[in-house]
């Protein structure tokens, strides 16, 4: 490892500057990826150009300005000051986005799955001959199934292109992995409460606020960039932070009460307190009785909901629990009882955020300073296309009247319709799979290879080698958001606001935007109406036109902030408020979960403990690291290459476990690890769990740098609880043992 870990920073706008981020931020980094670069190079380097993008390392989607050298070589990546997202300043990994583009073990050219004396192998491609196979097997599958057969996975920016082709083709089944495997169920607690989303950013207020309770979110470490900064600021303002995790995250670092809890009795902790809230009178009553209804079916149901009753499970101290209660009340309204984002837990996390979304109306925090604000996004008109063909079937039919309350596509339910299953032959004979590596992002593995399986065909659209790629019957190279436009960002936020990615240099080897790989394949497809424009670049001006601006323009500015167009940042005092909900109010007593078959009041559900000798497998975020995608990127790498086992000593000293050891795991379902795992024996994590960041253990042999390294959670992450309301793949029901002699276990995985 080299001495450059301690190197990294939010970097501030220009070379080597340091960013006058406070306590938090400086913690997780030290100083640039930037300064290494500038290092190399020293006094030599005349930056000439500079072209806006938006980061694509994260979906937090920061903007930012690409600057060359004078030979036209990328030389760093920093953050746009107009934008909202990152006020100009780039999280390490945005700041090292550019060892994607830079990465020699890149896709270079299509490859097409083919057999050569007997054996399977890519053979390399033309673009027009890899997207005819495509073109050719789309048809095929439509004529023989169905338009409707094909299904397309995409996270990030290619979602859209890819999307339009497929509602022209004639298929909504299109989803992504951050719905059902990240944030569905706050999405659907605070719908089925609020009448409206959280949405991403997240409309929470943390600039503002006073008291922060963050449950399993892990700030700091979880680098969301303008929350990170935001929540950086608030500490330096003396706001009280709140941290309930059964590990001593960064953020329990920084917070006033860290609530150790034992993993799986949240919502123990919620209920109880709601219950002291209530109980003690402690909550908005103004608010309560103006915009709620149910409070009294409420009341009873917490009744018995104690402190000392969630003492016995969360193993949280009653006057802790009461002592956080009161804190909250004091700051309220300006309480975030932050809805986190990977909330797919333990399979009842709708019900655990609707507890979430109860306690922010009790504080009367939702749409008040401090706490949730309200916010904008704005109205961009779409180029004009014929109306979209409708299929026969749309998604939520192939998971056959389950999910009822998911508002978006549930990306297992797609896979799981495509394993044949008695008559069945398969509701899917097609994927395009866009930016996600289904096999670390999915749970349960070998139910994705299944669906695979029975595939007629297999797209795989990246930018690496990845696990996934290996099973394709086509891989098709995108180049990285450096080199290409995409779509307009349009997000919500206090302000409206647009930011333009455009590409900064020419993609490598022969690579090609998703944009363009979409309208391509349409062309052969017959679909070219759904894609009117020459090129990219007129339909973005179009569009940038009817917002009073232009290609031109966002070329020289990158980010433009729209006024509101009404003053309803935050509700005014005493203002009626009409929701989006059944009674037109917010939901503490939940007609739609009521509806739907759901408890309509947010219960406490007991999981499933550690068998003896075994420890629950907890995962989350490294500052410099992005789920899988990051892990073979070289300036990421210089930083973190492996991820590392956390066990409490405990737990070391009982099966003799060292730091830095190598041990193999094991899980209920007897899946070991196909790579060891490195100790780390520390007191900052409970002795009833284990954990890992999650993205490592890749077994690609083609990433150079990640192939082997570390362990791969998602390969252990074989009993999956489904969420029954909206789908969500409940991730953190299983459990490890440790198998310290690794090189036997080599032998016995081979037999
Ligand atoms: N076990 C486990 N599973 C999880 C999680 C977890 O913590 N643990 N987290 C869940 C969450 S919160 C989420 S949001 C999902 C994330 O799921 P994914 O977004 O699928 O995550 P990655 O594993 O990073 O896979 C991204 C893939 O996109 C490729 N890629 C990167 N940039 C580009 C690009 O510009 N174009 C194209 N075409 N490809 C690109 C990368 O090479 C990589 O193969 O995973 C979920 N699944
Ligand atoms: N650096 C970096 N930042 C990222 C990402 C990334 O890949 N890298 N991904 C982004 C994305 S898409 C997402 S969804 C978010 C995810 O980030 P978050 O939503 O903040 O967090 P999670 O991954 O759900 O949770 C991780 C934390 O939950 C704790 N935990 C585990 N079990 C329990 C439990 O039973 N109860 C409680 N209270 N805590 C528990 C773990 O110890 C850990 O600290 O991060 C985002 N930010
Ligand atoms: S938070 Fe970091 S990785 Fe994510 S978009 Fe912003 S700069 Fe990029
Ligand atoms: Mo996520």
């Amino acid at each position: 490892m080299s001495t450059r870990r301690s190197f990294i920073k939010i970097s501030a706008l220009g070379l080597g500057g340091i960013a006058a981020a406070g306590g938090l931020t400086r913690m997780a980094m030290g100083s640039s990826v930037m300064d290494t670069i500038t290092k190399k190079t020293p006094g030599k380097e005349k930056l000439l150009h500079r072209t806006p993008t938006y980061c694509e390392i994260c979906f937090w989607q920061c903007a930012g300005w690409v600057y060359k050298d004078d030979e036209g070589k990328i030389k760093k990546i920093v953050g746009n000051e107009d934008d909202q997202h990152c006020n100009g300043r780039f999280c390490p990994r945005g700041t090292g986005g550019i060892g994607q583009y830079y990465d020699e073990d890149r896709l270079k050219t299509p490859l097409i799955r083919t057999t050569i004396d007997g054996k399977q192998t890519f053979r390399e491609a033309s673009w027009d001959e890899a997207l005819d196979l495509i073109a050719k097997k789309m048809k095929d599958i439509a004529g023989k199934y169905g338009t409707e057969s094909m299904a397309l996975f995409s996270h990030g920016s290619g979602g859209a292109h890819f999307g339009q082709l497929l509602k022209a083709f004639g298929s909504t089944s299109i989803a992504a992995p951050s719905f059902a495997q990240c944030r569905g169920p706050r999405e659907v607690g605070f719908l089925t409460t609020f009448g409206d989303i959280i949405y991403s950013p997240e409309r929470i207020d943390i600039r503002d606020t006073r008291c922060l309770v963050l449950i399993g979110s892990h700030l700091g470490e979880n680098m969301h960039n303008g929350q990170v900064q935001e929540m950086s600021d608030a500490i330096d303002r003396g706001a009280t932070i709140i941290t309930v995790d059964p590990r001593f995250s960064t953020a329990a670092g920084k917070s006033k009460h860290w609530l150790p809890i034992k993993p799986a009795t949240d919502m123990a902790l919620l209920l109880s307190w709601i219950h002291v809230l209530i109980e003690n009178e402690w909550y908005d009553k103004e608010y309560v009785a103006l915009h709620t209804t149910g409070f009294e079916q409420l009341k009873e149901h917490v009744k018995t909901y104690t402190p000392e009753w969630a003492y016995g499970i969360t193993t949280i101290d009653p006057n802790m629990i009461v002592e956080t209660a009161r804190e909250m009340r004091d700051a309220s309204p300006a309480v975030i009882i932050n809805p986190g984002r990977h909330v797919t837990w333990y399979g009842d996390d709708t019900q655990r955020l609707r507890a979430v979304a109860i306690l922010t109306a009790l504080l009367g925090s939702w749409g008040r300073r401090g706490g949730y604000y309200q916010p904008e996004k704005f109205h961009l008109p779409s180029f004009p296309v014929p109306a979209f063909p409708t299929p026969k079937r749309q998604p939520s039919q192939v998971y056959e009247g389950k999910y009822t309350l998911a508002n978006e596509v549930v990306a297992n339910g797609i896979c799981d319709a495509t394993i044949p299953t008695g008559l069945d032959k398969g509701k899917y004979k097609g994927w395009i799979v866009n930016g996600t590596n289904l096999l670390a992002a999915l749970p349960d593995q070998a139910k994705t290879l299944k669906a695979i399986e029975a595939l007629d065909l297999l797209v795989v659209v990246d930018t690496m080698p990845i696990e996934l790629t290996g099973y394709a019957d086509v891989v098709l190279p995108e180049c990285t958001y450096l080199e290409r436009y995409d779509m307009i960002r349009n997000s919500n936020h206090r302000q409206p606001n647009l930011a333009l990615r455009m590409p900064a240099t020419e993609p490598k080897y022969k690579s090609k935007p998703a944009e363009w790989i979409a309208k391509e394949l349409a062309g052969k497809l017959g679909l070219s109406a759904w894609f009117p424009w020459e090129n990219i670049e007129e339909m973005l001006d179009w569009q940038l036109k009817k917002a009073g601006t232009s290609l031109d323009e966002m070329k020289r500015i990158g980010v433009k902030n729209f006024p509101r167009e009404t003053d309803d940042l935050y509700f005014k005092e005493g203002e009626e408020v009409s929701f989006n909900t059944n009674s037109g109010k917010i939901e503490l007593y939940s007609s739609d979960m009521e509806a739907a078959g759901f408890a309509p009041l947010p219960v406490y559900t007991a999981h499933e403990e550690p068998p003896d000798g075994f420890y629950r497998l907890i995962y989350g975020r490294a500052p410099m690291h992005t789920f899988s995608r990051t892990a073979n990127n070289p300036n990421l790498t210089d930083l973190m290459d492996e991820n590392v086992l956390w066990v409490n000593p405990k737990v070391a000293k009982l099966w003799g476990l060292e730091s830095g050891q190598p041990v193999k795991l094991k899980n209920q379902d007897d899946v070991i690890s196909t790579f060891p795992i490195k100790v780390r024996v520390t007191e900052r994590i409970r002795w009833d769990s284990v954990y890992m960041v999650h993205g490592f253990g890749h077994n690609n042999p083609k990433l150079t740098r990640a192939f082997g390294r570390g362990v791969s959670d998602t390969e252990l992450i074989t009993r999956v609880h489904i969420d029954p309301a909206m789908g969500g793949t409940g991730m953190r029901g299983n459990f490890v043992t440790f198998i310290t002699d690794i090189n036997n276990t080599e032998k016995e995985a081979e037999v």
